[in-house]
């Protein structure tokens, strides 16, 4: 089914599962141990989206009183998602390795070949909106990692060697969008009977739309270009829409379509967004739904050559026009 049938409007009933399933189907020579991956992952945003609906009645809201390897304000809701993507991740034996936004290094579970893949991940995106009851959300990419020449680092793979990617929302709903590179699949999550239910395949994102979002706050310290670009969208009536989750703001992006950006700053000189587990994954996503994802105006963000786990990236993503219209303008006052 495509996206141009009303959201939500589906003729059977087709689970997360029963997706997985048929989409692996098509791979006869298939082992299944990326189905069983990509179950983990659903079993995870299960147990975390359990975990933040309850936050404040469970007491779990607020920080740890510490700072992760990003130096930022560690939430407890960081701490348990990342512990329920470690623990249930650890028991596939597909998995060989695991990335974190939250741990220093990745962690090894199994030798190269024991495991074929490496799964990075922030488990939850945007936990500084979460005392405020705003979206927060769990963004996945999945590398093959299966090859002695993996054996040093192999998790620092371009992210167009991505063999999946998604994130879930944990918003007015639970959603699910991921792509194994044959189009993007959306999944909302029925709490009535605790399965996720696919609700559109093959989205594609608007071609245009007079939106565009970033922090606005960090204007006086971005590139010539992108002032330029405010000025020109804004003399062009249109609208700015922030969330301060990257998932929830790129989900937007994906249904409605515009523009997301996170430009150099000078507190962030690369962006503040992380290319291994936000921007590739992301990047995978808008592309496979006929979008655009640039960290700079001559280069994709799935073509950025990685040197470290938590290095970040200027992110540029969203309608092919609205993208353009960014890069015109950078392009123009570099
Ligand atoms: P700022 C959340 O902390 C995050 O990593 C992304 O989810 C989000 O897009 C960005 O940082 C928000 O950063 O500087 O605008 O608060």
């Amino acid at each position: 089914m495509s996206n141009t049938q009303p959201l939500g409007r589906q003729d059977s009933l087709i689970t997360l599962q029963a997706h997985i399933l048929e989409q692996q189907a098509r791979f006869p020579e298939a082992s299944g141990t990326l189905s069983w991956v990509l179950s983990a992952l659903s079993i995870s945003a299960k147990i975390i989206a359990n975990s933040v609906r309850r936050a404040r009645l469970d007491d779990v809201l607020g920080s740890v009183g510490n700072e992760n390897v990003q130096g930022e304000q560690q939430q407890k809701l960081d701490v348990i998602a990342n512990e329920i993507l470690l623990r249930t991740l650890g028991k596939r034996e597909g998995v060989a390795v695991v990335a974190s936004e939250e741990n220093e290094e990745p962690v090894l579970l199994r030798s190269v070949g024991a495991g074929k893949y490496c799964v990075l991940f922030d488990p939850l995106d945007g936990s500084s909106n979460l005392d405020v009851c705003g979206g927060v959300g769990t963004i996945f990419s999945i590398l093959r990692y299966d090859n002695p020449a993996h054996s040093d680092n192999g998790w620092l793979q371009t992210g167009s060697k991505q063999v999946a990617a998604g994130y879930v929302l944990y918003g007015s709903s639970t959603v699910l969008v991921m792509t194994i590179g044959m189009g993007v699949d959306m999944f909302v999550l029925d709490p009535a009977i605790g399965a996720f239910i696919r609700v559109a395949e093959k989205l594609q994102i608007p071609s245009a739309n007079k939106s565009y979002s970033l922090n606005e706050g960090n204007r006086l310290t971005f590139p010539t270009g992108y002032n330029k670009y405010l000025d020109w969208a804004q003399a062009n009536g249109y609208s700015s829409r922030y969330v301060g989750a990257m998932v929830a703001d790129v989900h937007r992006i994906l249904l409605k379509g515009g523009v997301f950006m996170y430009p150099p700053t000078k507190k962030a000189p690369n962006g503040k967004l992380r290319l291994m587990y936000e921007a590739n994954p992301m990047a995978m996503l808008i592309e496979q739904a006929g979008g655009k994802a640039m960290a700079t105006p001559q280069q994709r963000i799935l073509d950025v050559t990685p040197t470290a786990i938590h290095q970040r990236v200027p992110v540029i993503l969203g309608s092919p026009a609205e993208v353009d219209h960014v890069l015109t303008q950078l392009n123009a006052h570099p």
